[in-house]
């Protein structure tokens, strides 16, 4: 009797939606996913989870952030490490809200920013191995729910004349061929499917290259998929 009453009672639990309509922003290092995830906001059913940057900047004190670009062949592998651990801290969160916006990804640690740390060898080929062995286990043992991309595409040159402008203390020494390589990356795994993409049939291309007076309409073209559960 005990099994029968837990077997319904499990019935009962999964057909109650259990995980929010998730909705991943990704593109290249100043893309604007800040600027669009302040555009939701407004709407009081999103949660709203921004990158997790100040944690990279204070972990006890310590900036790993800062050391990743001032000493990457030290630093990048305990960095990205620290980065899976709060991306996936993220991706369990649970809330009551009917929709999750996160900024980035586990997704593009792994396949934007591990790749290109292995290329320009950052990453040793050990330290590299190490944190696919990571990803794959939570792959496995962790349900990572995404149900939309929105691809924030810009140009390198673009996404290159942003960050020297907003002038982050740790990105003062990225050179264009890191965001040049990181922007293929991006488009490699989005765009070209070289890499597992979620969500597979789901995504929204903005033209992120839009400068703030015209970006609004791009964000708007997005509002009706990010909060169709709610529509
Ligand atoms: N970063 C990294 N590895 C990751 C994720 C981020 O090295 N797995 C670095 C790249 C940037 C900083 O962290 O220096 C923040 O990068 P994002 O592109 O995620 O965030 P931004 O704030 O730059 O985004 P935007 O300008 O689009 O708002």
């Amino acid at each position: 009797l005990t099994k029968v009453i837990t077997a319904n009672q499990m019935a009962l639990f999964s057909s109650q939606p259990k995980h929010p309509f998730t909705v991943f922003v990704e593109g290249n290092i100043g893309s604007g996913k800040t600027t669009f995830l302040k555009h939701f906001e407004k709407f009081n059913d999103i949660c709203l989870l921004t990158e997790p940057v100040e944690r990279w900047r204070n972990l006890n004190g310590v900036n790993l952030f800062d050391l990743m670009y001032k000493n990457p062949e030290r630093f990048a592998m305990p960095f990205q490490n620290y980065v899976t651990l709060t991306m996936l801290k993220l991706h369990i969160q649970e809330t009551s809200k009917p929709i999750k916006l996160m900024e980035r990804s586990m997704f593009s640690a792994r396949y934007c920013f591990v790749e290109k740390m292995l290329s320009n060898g950052t990453l040793h080929e050990g330290m590299y191995h190490v944190l696919q062995e990571w990803y794959n286990f939570i792959h496995d043992h962790h349900h990572v729910q995404c149900d939309l991309i929105v691809y924030l595409r810009t140009s390198p040159e673009v996404a290159y004349e942003r960050i020297k402008k907003r002038a982050r203390d740790e990105e003062s020494c990225v050179p264009f061929e890191y965001i040049k390589d990181l922007h293929e990356l991006h488009e490699n795994w989005l765009i070209h499917g070289q890499f597992f993409r979620p969500a597979q049939k789901l995504m929204i291309v903005l033209d992120a290259n839009l400068d703030l007076e015209n970006i609004n309409s791009e964000y708007r073209r997005s509002e009706l998929s990010v909060l169709k559960p709610i529509m």
